[in-house]
C-alpha cells in the first residue's frame, strides 16, 4: 500500500500513526508541498483536492485521512480500532466528525498563525484571526475534558478517534495552548503520546520543526 505523505502534515500524520499501530507498513512517497507537487496534473489525478495523504491501494484511491485511518482500520478487525457495532462506531464518528469540524480548526487556526506562518516565511501572525480561534478552543475543548473525566480514551477504547484528534494537539505548546484547565485532555494527550505508533509516526515531523 502507498501512502501520499507530507512529513509536515498532521493529517497525514494520523494515518501514519494508525498504521503503525496495526502493523501495516505503507510505502510513504513524500509530496513536496512547497514546491507544488500536490498540484500537478498526475497528483491531481490520484486527488482532485490536491491534499495530502492519499492511500492507494492496488486500484483503490483513498482521500481524506480519517476516511483512510476507518480503512486501515477495517483491514485488521481483532484489533478493535474500529469496531462494527453501531454505537461504538457512532461514538467514534461524533468525535472524529467534532474534530474535524470544531476542535480541530480552532486549534490548527492557532498553530497555522503563530507556529506555521513562522515556519514557512509567510508573514507575521494575524492577532485578530488568533484572538478568534482561541475562543472557539476555549468553548470545545473542556466539552473534550468532561468526556474524558471518566474514560481512559475519546470513545471508551483505544480508536481512530483518537488519532483523528491527537494530530489537533501536535503544535500546542508552541501554539501557547495551555492545557492547564483540562487536566483530563492533558493526561489523555500525554499517553497517547507515550504509544509507540504515535512516537515512530511523529519523529519525522518534529525532526523538520526542529531547522
Ligand atoms: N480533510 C483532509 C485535509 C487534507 C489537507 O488539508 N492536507 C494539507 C496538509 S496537512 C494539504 O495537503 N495542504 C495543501 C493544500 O491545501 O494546498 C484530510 O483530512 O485528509
Amino acid at each position: 500500500m502507498k501512502l501520499y505523505n507530507a512529513d509536515l502534515s498532521p493529517n497525514a500524520l494520523r494515518v501514519r500513526a494508525v498504521a503503525n499501530e496495526l502493523g501495516i507498513e505503507l510505502e510513504t512517497i513524500e509530496v513536496d508541498l512547497m514546491k507544488g507537487e500536490h498540484k500537478t496534473a498526475s497528483y491531481l489525478a490520484i486527488n482532485p483536492n490536491g491534499k495530502v495523504p492519499v492511500l492507494v491501494d492496488g486500484d483503490f484511491v483513498l482521500w481524506e485521512s480519517r476516511a483512510i485511518d476507518g480503512y486501515l482500520a477495517g483491514l485488521k478487525p481483532e484489533r478493535g480500532l474500529c469496531p462494527t457495532d453501531a454505537r461504538k462506531r457512532a461514538i467514534i464518528d461524533q468525535w472524529s466528525y467534532w474534530q474535524a469540524i470544531h476542535l480541530g480548526p480552532a486549534m490548527q487556526g492557532v498553530a497555522f498563525e503563530r507556529v506555521v506562518k513562522k515556519k514557512l516565511g509567510m508573514g507575521e501572525p494575524d492577532e485578530t484571526a488568533i484572538e478568534s480561534q482561541l475562543k472557539n478552543v476555549a468553548q470545545f475543548l473542556p466539552v473534550l475534558d468532561a468526556s474524558l473525566a471518566n474514560k481512559e480514551w475519546v470513545a471508551g477504547d483505544l480508536s481512530i478517534a483518537d488519532f483523528a484528534m491527537a494530530s489537533t494537539f501536535m503544535f500546542r505548546d508552541r501554539a501557547g495552548i495551555s492545557l492547564d484547565r483540562t487536566p483530563h485532555v492533558s493526561a489523555w494527550i500525554d499517553r497517547l503520546e507515550e504509544r509507540a505508533s504515535w512516537k515512530s509516526a511523529v519523529a519525522p515531523m518534529l525532526a523538520l520543526m526542529q531547522d
